[in-house]
């Protein structure tokens, strides 16, 4: 056995086991079966002993290079069955990402979540951003900052929250009563042009079947060297029609006042009664659904803006209001009741996202 013919068969017949080998558990047994501690190059090697100097020097050498041999393929084999092993592991293992997902059952979007992706996906493709702020506001976001001074009949209609008085001779912070504390943060901030919508909640101290103390507001902000009027009313006719789903959706501007815009004006939408229903679209009647205007100078002042340079206009609406109406909710106080019945009714399938391709 330990002479050269015999140790070339040898050679020849453990690299024959380590190529045939199918896997890396066959593999092992091929290691252990040629060079464990049983192995037949290690037994072989024990019986070294029993030669002549010269023959065991000689098959010693062999023997030696047998076991490189055998291990360098065994290493060589490895390395090929792993990547194989990895690549059928790949294969089992691909997902489709194309697929839909499974289809959630029980989970619902709430109305309230629905309507603001509807208004971030129309305003979003008009080219706005989304803007975000603290719910905490102090009296000059809230209040100085938008032209309603501490006399102005606007503070007190606002019915605020106020937080537990600070330090002496310090004004108390307030829940915000609206969005536009977020839009004075941005004109602070942020350069013109400015181009953002603002959800989010707001907080006054109403509670009837028409008010909620915690409600949502969307607010709109665009500032820029020649914006005017036009703008504004081709912004929120779209809007209006996008929104409602009805193209020919009749949109009328009619003159108000709001401190923090001049001039200012309410939107009406087209609607008709009959019998007790509301019905959106062309007919007899008008409903109120947002207020704008072209943003008031002192206030663009009071954000560090020029007035001689930049101009804008500024929108607020009621998200509650406007989801009402689009969805046939009749009560409004029924939107904060976490009555799994009602999110089931009134809520949305996740995965159907709202977006202007796919519809709202
Ligand atoms: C409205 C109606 C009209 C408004 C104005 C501003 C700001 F910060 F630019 F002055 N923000 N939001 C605005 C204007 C809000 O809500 C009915």
């Amino acid at each position: 056995m330990l002479d050269q013919d015999g140790l070339d068969a040898l050679r020849a017949e453990l690299l024959t086991q380590v190529a045939a080998a199918a896997d890396s558990r066959g593999l092992e047994e091929v290691r252990v079966a040629a060079l464990g501690k049983k192995g037949r190059v290690t037994e072989l090697m024990k019986g070294l002993g029993g030669l002549s100097p010269d023959a065991r020097r000689e098959a010693g050498q062999r023997l030696n290079a047998i076991k490189d041999a055998v291990a360098e393929a065994i290493e060589a084999r490895k390395a090929e069955l792993a990547e194989a092993e990895l690549e059928v592991r790949l294969a089992a293992e691909t997902i489709d990402v194309t697929l839909p997902a499974r289809p959630f059952t029980v989970g619902r979007i709430h109305p309230i979540s629905q309507t603001v992706e509807e208004l971030v996906a129309i305003f979003g493709e008009m080219g706005f951003s989304v803007a975000e702020g603290p719910h905490i506001e102090d009296d000059f976001h809230n209040f100085d900052a938008l032209n309603i001074p501490p006399e102005h009949p606007a503070r007190q209609e606002h019915d605020t929250f106020f937080l537990p008085p600070r330090g002496a001779g310090e004004a108390p912070l307030v829940l915000r009563t609206h969005t536009s504390p977020v839009q004075i943060r941005t004109m602070q901030k942020v350069a013109p042009p400015i181009r953002i919508i603002c959800p989010g909640r707001t907080f006054r101290a109403d509670s009837d079947a028409t008010h909620s103390p915690m409600f949502h507001q969307v607010e709109g902000l665009v500032i820029d060297r020649k914006t005017h009027m036009g703008h504004l009313k081709g912004t929120l006719i779209e809007f209006c029609r996008t929104f409602f789903g009805i193209d020919d959706l009749p949109v009328r501007f009619r003159p108000s006042y709001f401190p923090f815009t001049e001039p200012s004006a309410e939107v009406d939408i087209g609607c008709s009664r009959q019998g007790g229903t509301l019905k959106i679209g062309p007919g007899a009647d008008w409903l109120e659904i947002l207020g704008s205007g072209m943003v008031h100078p002192k206030v663009l002042v009071n954000c560090g803006i020029d007035p001689e340079v930049y101009q804008g206009y500024a929108f607020g609406m009621g998200i509650e209001r406007i989801a009402m109406l689009k969805y046939g909710i009749p009560d409004l106080r029924t939107f904060f009741d976490s009555d799994l019945r009602w999110l089931r009714h009134y809520g949305f399938v996740p995965l159907e996202a709202p977006s202007l391709v796919r519809g709202l």
